[in-house]
């Protein structure tokens, strides 16, 4: 066929450049269970599916979940049977340091220290790269009541130390670290949407206080601070010697103008991704604010100092990428009598329909919709925006619902999901044809387990585990495929 667009070929690993890493993903809190023992400290997380239970769909929480805490030598060997390259797991900060600081080294949990040497040597031992984020929101809940977690300025001395503990103990063996998975998420749901921990924002009924006109804000820059800190200590101490490379994970949605050639869903969109992908990115690349996100949030935009400013800017290796869905957005006006708020702040509208016809099939978070085409139009926004930084696609996934009442063999049936990673690697494939610089890629995810707000409602695993039965861990029919996919064939490895 003459349309290369058109010419399938035969999509498996030999498809992507020598050198391409797949594996999958999971964090900390989501999957290891294990929340009281062997002295781990409270983290926001813990604290909040606790003493709010009411917040999690289910009313659930992560004391258990999957239990990889003790189960990590059998999840390592199912990677290893689904021939994967690498696993993309997150440290708990309250694990090793049980109170959030080092305090000159009497902080530290030796158990925690173990247990992620443990598990990284399972890895290596197995032929599996750990890449490992420092922070996936599980922060420790004595930081948190201490001076108010990241909308402090104090945090960011707080996890250097801890960035510094763990390129001291792991970087002998860990060489891909990222700092912060999804700080847009800790911002919009912590502090704005009040979604999640530590659930606060003032626009939207039962959140546990706030501002949202200001906090999502300072929680950012204090995310941006922290995250550079942590990298200037490893690009001075360390990476010389350990050869890593360091990064941030960032997510986004790719946003399509709703309305066709209309001038303002178009500005709309640019604007979207401005106060989203932009937040972040404009800092690390420019080392300030996009000029849309100054003129509109103004004097609620914390401003960067001169030394913070060389201190965010091209403090990364590698951007991590999370994409899941694509949305319609269309201009909203702006409305004056309605209080700040990040969440009206960009004067934007998402929808996932047009015309009464949805962008792609729904999985079962609301705000998935299957739109392949949308990972390569956006990898090539980035390459052109951002001057082709080194990206992993450090998440993309779907999930079903949990119906009880589906038998196991049933409900591993998941040709969906196949169809879903079928198709997203055909259009990253495509990006990197035209020369977009993406290194690897994880899907989300290896198990089911805890989900954020949806607690137990919905499975994005490879890996159905049975939560009524010991937690048995049963492989979908996705997994199998992912498994064919990654086969390394002896004629070509
Ligand atoms: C990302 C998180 C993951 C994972 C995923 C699914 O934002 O980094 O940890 O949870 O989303 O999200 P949800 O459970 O909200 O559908």
């Amino acid at each position: 066929n003459a349309d290369p667009l058109l010419d399938f070929g035969d999509l498996d690993r030999y498809s992507f450049p020598p050198g391409f890493i797949f594996g999958a993903g999971s964090s900390s809190y989501q999957v290891e269970g294990a929340t009281f023992e062997d002295g781990k400290g409270e983290s926001i997380w813990d604290n909040y599916t606790h003493s709010h239970p009411e917040r999690i769909l289910d009313g659930s929480n992560a004391d258990v979940t999957v239990d990889q805490y003790h189960r990590y030598k059998e999840d390592i060997a199912i990677m290893k049977a689904m021939n994967m390259d690498s696993y993309r797991f997150s440290i708990s900060w309250s694990r090793i340091l049980p109170k959030g600081k080092l305090d000159g080294g009497r902080g530290i949990n030796p158990d925690g220290i173990k247990y992620y040497n443990n598990l990284i040597n399972e890895l290596i031992a197995n032929e599996i790269e750990p890449f490992v984020t420092l922070f996936h929101w599980d922060l420790p809940q004595a930081l948190e009541d201490e001076y108010g977690g990241f909308l402090s300025s104090q945090i960011i001395d707080d996890f250097r130390d801890y960035a510094d503990l763990c390129f001291t103990e792991f970087g002998d063996r860990v060489k891909y670290w990222a700092t912060i998975n999804e700080p847009w998420f800790f911002s919009n749901g912590g502090y704005a949407m009040g979604t999640t921990a530590p659930g606060r924002c003032s626009t939207n009924p039962g959140c546990l206080g706030g501002d949202s006109g200001t906090e999502p804000y300072i929680v950012t820059h204090n995310q941006l601070l922290a995250h550079g800190e942590a990298v200037n200590v490893y690009r001075t101490k360390y990476q010389e010697d350990q050869k890593g490379k360091i990064g941030i994970t960032l997510v986004t949605n790719w946003f399509i103008p709703l309305g066709d050639n209309s001038i303002p869903d178009l500005k709309a969109s640019e604007r979207a991704m401005d106060f989203q992908f932009g937040w972040f990115m404009e800092p690390l690349t420019t080392g300030d604010y996009s000029k849309s996100m100054r003129d509109i949030v103004k004097n609620r935009l914390p401003t960067f100092k001169p030394e913070e400013s060389l201190l965010v800017k091209d403090s990364f290796d590698f951007i991590g990428l999370n994409y899941y869905s694509s949305s319609y957005i269309n201009n909203v006006p702006p409305n004056a009598t309605a209080p700040p708020s990040y969440t009206t702040d960009p004067m934007t509208n998402t929808s996932f329909e047009k015309n009464g016809r949805p962008l792609g099939q729904r999985a079962a978070s609301f705000w998935i919709y299957v739109y392949p085409i949308g990972l390569r139009d956006l990898l090539m926004y980035i390459k052109e925006k951002y001057n082709n930084p080194v990206i992993y696609i450090h998440e993309n996934g779907m999930n079903e619902f949990n119906d009880p009442t589906l038998p196991i063999e049933e409900a591993v049936l998941d040709t969906y999901r196949i169809d879903y990673y079928y198709r997203h690697f055909y259009y990253m494939k495509s990006a990197i044809d035209a020369g977009a610089n993406v290194k690897g890629y994880y899907a989300w995810s290896l198990l089911d387990s805890f989900e954020w707000f949806n607690g137990y409602t919905v499975r994005f695993g490879f890996y159905f585990v049975d939560y009524n039965d010991g937690l048995k861990r049963y492989q979908k029919l996705s997994a199998n495929w992912y498994r064919y996919f990654l086969e390394r064939r002896k004629h070509q490895s």
